[in-house]
């Protein structure tokens, strides 16, 4: 598939983050050399099967990562996003993978988070999801239901839906700029976004650290941190009269 003539002036966007760009806050990447699976086996925390063997564990997990907030805060690309946000006069949805809060705490509103969040819970007996900002264990209580160890961090694992897609696929179908952030394209169906959006036409930009497995997916491509690239890019698109 070829691609489209980018708008000049794009009038409906669709963003995608993931792990990079928070790396500038402190937050651990996965797949860098460092990443968050060079320590940990992802079927032993981000799965279902890994919570049902060994639910503490998983607690613990996501316990020390939840603490972990309090002491990040947004970077420029968050800000830049929350920028474009407000000022930018089409539609525009950013989705992320990412499940820490920095990008409402920089002032995103139109925001999905496809994986979850760290400070919510689930519970698993009614499906109540419910913000929870401290730590989770066997010993917790629904707040809806009252009973005691079915809670669970609500995120998505390997195996389970994500969230919104509906509301994802449809923007996808409409977009015409499609911009990818910070993620290495490893894992779908975020993925394939891109190809969705070549679908609608969309001009697509990845904005990584370095080219990502998809990179040749994309008709435009900017390397270097993202707080460097992120607001460099949304003033372009904020300036193009
Ligand atoms: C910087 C930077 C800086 C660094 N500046 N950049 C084929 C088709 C469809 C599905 C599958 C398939 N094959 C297999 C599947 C199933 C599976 C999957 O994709 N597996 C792959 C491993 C192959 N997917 C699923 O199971 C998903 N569910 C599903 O598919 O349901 C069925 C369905 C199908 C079709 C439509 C709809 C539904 C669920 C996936 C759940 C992923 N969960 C996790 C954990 C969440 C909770 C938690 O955080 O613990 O989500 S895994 C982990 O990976 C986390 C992330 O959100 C996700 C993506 O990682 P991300 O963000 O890309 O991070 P990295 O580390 O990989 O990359 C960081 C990038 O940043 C790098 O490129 C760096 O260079 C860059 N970077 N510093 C800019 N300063």
């Amino acid at each position: 598939m070829g691609y489209c003539v980018p708008a000049r002036k794009p009038k409906r966007i669709v963003i995608l983050t993931g792990a990079g760009i928070s790396a500038e806050s402190g937050v651990d990447t996965f797949r860098d050399k460092d990443g968050i699976w060079s320590k940990v086996d992802f079927r032993e925390v981000a799965t279902p099967e890994g919570f049902a063997r060994n639910p503490a564990k998983v607690q613990d997990f996501y316990n020390m990562r939840r603490r972990g907030l309090a002491g990040i805060q947004p970077n420029a690309a968050h800000f830049a996003l929350a920028r474009l946000e407000r000022e930018f006069d089409g539609s525009l949805l950013l989705v992320t993978q990412n499940i820490d809060n920095l990008h409402e705490r920089a002032g995103s509103a139109k925001l999905i988070h496809m994986h979850g969040e760290l400070a919510r819970g689930l519970c698993t007996a009614c499906e109540l999801r419910c913000d929870w900002p401290g730590d989770m264990s066997a010993a917790s209580q629904c707040p809806k239901c009252g009973s005691v160890g079915h809670l669970r961090p609500d995120v998505v694992w390997f195996g389970e839906m994500p969230y919104q897609m509906d509301r994802i696929d449809a923007a996808l179908r409409d977009c015409d700029l499609f911009m990818s952030i910070g993620t290495s394209g490893n894992v779908y169906p975020a993925a394939g976004f891109v190809e969705d959006a070549r679908l609608a036409c969309a001009h697509t930009v990845e904005l990584n650290l370095e080219p990502s497995e998809g990179r040749n997916r994309f008709a435009e491509a900017i390397h270097g941190p993202a707080t460097r690239v992120v607001p460099g890019f949304v003033e372009r698109l904020l300036s193009t009269g």
